[in-house]
């Protein structure tokens, strides 16, 4: 039964795969034939333990993140009818710990003309005296792209589990007038209240090939009006997607309400490149009187600009938790799967840990790391003593699941003479990773762990270090090669990696990777740089899975921190 539904599957969608019904971009075809389709037996193999994802069926972007009578609430793009995207609603789970979650019915789902034809991204705004709001995408009958607004019917239900839509949606519309683009013109941020008594939000667009960051003003957020100028545009970028605009403090971690101004905060603007599926962003400064936002000199927007993570991570959204004074940063961890694949598996899509941001002391960029609460699902705790790990070798951490573990590890380098020179020519690191990957042996790394690793290294990701001698300074790179995760040639094994702004002649370098049966989610460098890959062994899985700190350069390091745990299973589904 099951091999004639793989059949029936792959037949469909190789023979039939044009059946598509609406041709609205390249990341949002819908296709008929597989949208509806649910294997017999889905493939409960690589599921989580504790990352975030429905029982099955397709999920992408998080939307609306919020606390709300000090109650979690998740929302996210959801297909309720199969394992492809198509018949977008706003599915629902509320936690009072943002590990172990409630499922609660769709919040949004079409049922007006402004969004008869889906429910796309949008955020929650709480407007004053604690009531939430949404601003989200309606796709209408014309397939056009709308902004509409939905309010929870009753305000003393924590769970929040009704929403209203206003009968004056569509709120804000493509028109002759305005010129928007009607096929881009998505995802409405948390809007922010000005001290003039405006409320501001942005909405991501394109003009040709210049990504916008259209602005309309409010001052009752039913009725808005279009800015003349958009908040901020980049030529050359593309279509930005789920734009997020917020203050961060320049002098500490706490994070900030999203109406903040004043001395001491600088602001971060967040694009998710549809061209790439990348998300970057840049730190600058908000000018109010002008509504303009201006990145900081070195802040670089497009594709070589800073990223979130530099791995598997898209449409993510920041929102504040003011029971706890910090902002919040969820993101989708898309597929490695071929959609023919996934939608055999049944499911597809997964969340990556919410994370803790904020601005590093330098200024310049954002740090990043896993919400204090998953430390809960630790269990079991291996710790090793500082070991010298000699060029060549490799070091098996035993005793723990090793399938699903947090490990975090330092390591520390006092000779620096072996240290391969950096060609100046090298400003890819994505590049220089998948040019030296893991079994390519350097002066200085690479070193780092071999994560879901089978018993014979016939599979594993690597997440690794290497130290080169730049013009006048040590550059480390840091990579996520999965180049060998898996025997299996389907999957898309694409290496990654990113340069890590750290001097390792003065600081160890650390490393804390979060396994999850088919994630790896990295910190680099306490959190400067991220990296998530989406892997499937086939024989790294459960009991097969094994963990390994690797050192493949010629030069020994020091292990100078090891501590390793079994991660618990979450409630989540
Ligand atoms: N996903 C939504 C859009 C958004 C895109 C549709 C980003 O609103 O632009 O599911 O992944």
């Amino acid at each position: 039964m099951a091999i004639s539904c793989v059949w029936l599957i792959c037949f469909l969608s190789l023979f039939l795969g044009h059946g598509v019904l609406d041709q609205l971009e390249a990341s949002h075809i819908v296709y008929t034939n597989v949208e509806t389709l649910q294997p017999a037996s889905p493939n409960q193999t690589y599921r989580t333990s504790y990352h975030f994802q429905p029982p099955k069926n397709w999920m992408n972007d998080p939307n609306g993140p919020m606390i709300y009578k000090g109650l979690y609430h998740f929302f996210y793009q959801y297909n309720p009818n199969g394992a492809a995207w198509g018949n977008i609603v706003w599915a629902h789970s509320t936690s009072e710990d943002l590990v172990n979650w409630t499922p609660h019915d769709p919040a949004i789902y079409p049922s007006q003309q402004a969004d008869i034809n889906g429910c796309w991204s949008g955020s929650a705004t709480i407007l004053p005296g604690e009531k939430p709001a949404f601003l989200y995408t309606g796709i209408d009958p014309g397939s056009q792209q709308v902004q509409n607004i939905a309010v929870p019917k009753n305000l003393s239900d924590p769970f929040l589990r009704e929403w209203v839509k206003s009968p004056k949606n569509p709120l804000m519309a493509p028109t002759s007038m305005n010129k928007i683009n009607a096929s881009s013109f998505r995802d409405p941020t948390t809007a922010w209240l000005g001290p003039d008594g405006w409320w501001r939000v942005i909405i991501g667009s394109k003009i040709d090939r210049q990504g916008l960051a259209i602005l309309y003003r409010s001052k009752d957020f039913i009725y808005w009006i279009k800015a003349n100028d958009p908040l901020h545009s980049a030529n050359g970028t593309g279509m930005w997607e789920c734009p997020d605009f917020f203050p961060v403090s320049t002098t500490s971690q706490s994070g900030l309400d999203t109406s903040m101004l004043g001395l001491g905060i600088k602001h971060v603007l967040k694009l998710s490149l549809d061209d790439t599926k990348h998300d970057y962003y840049t730190v600058g400064t908000y000018n109010l009187a002008m509504d303009r936002y201006i990145p900081d000199s070195g802040s670089v927007d497009g594709d070589s600009g800073l990223r979130y993570d530099y791995g598997k991570f898209y449409a993510s959204k920041t929102f504040y938790d003011s029971v706890k004074s910090r902002r919040i940063l969820w993101g989708w961890i898309n597929e490695s799967l071929s959609e023919v694949d996934f939608v055999k598996q049944g499911w597809s899509g997964v969340q990556a840990i919410p994370r803790t941001l904020w601005l590093d002391k330098s200024g310049k960029q954002l740090v990043q790391w896993p919400i204090v609460e998953i430390e809960t699902l630790r269990t079991n705790r291996v710790d090793s003593p500082s070991t010298e790990l000699k060029g060549g070798s490799v070091l098996e951490i035993s005793d723990v699941t090793a399938a699903h573990a947090d490990v975090e590890i330092s390591f520390g380098v006092s000779e620096f003479k072996h240290a391969d020179a950096l060609d100046p020519s090298w400003t890819n690191p994505q590049l220089l990773c998948s040019q030296k990957g893991a079994s390519a042996k350097g002066g200085l790394g690479p070193f780092g762990l071999l994560v879901l690793a089978s018993n014979y290294l016939e599979e594993y990701t690597a997440v690794f270090f290497r130290i080169f001698q730049g013009q006048n300074k040590y550059v480390v790179l840091m990579c996520s090669d999965q180049s060998r995760s898996s025997l299996n040639q389907n999957p898309d094994k694409t290496t990654y990696g990113a340069f890590l702004d750290v001097d390792p002649s003065q600081e160890q370098l650390s490393l804390r990777s979060l396994i999850d049966h088919s994630i790896v989610e990295s910190f680099g460098g306490d959190g400067k740089v991220c990296i998530t890959s989406r892997v499937y062994p086939t024989l790294a899985i459960e009991d097969g899975a094994h963990l390994y700190a690797f050192n493949n350069g010629t030069e020994g390091v020091t292990i100078s921190k090891l501590s390793a745990w079994s991660m618990k299973k979450a409630q989540i589904s």
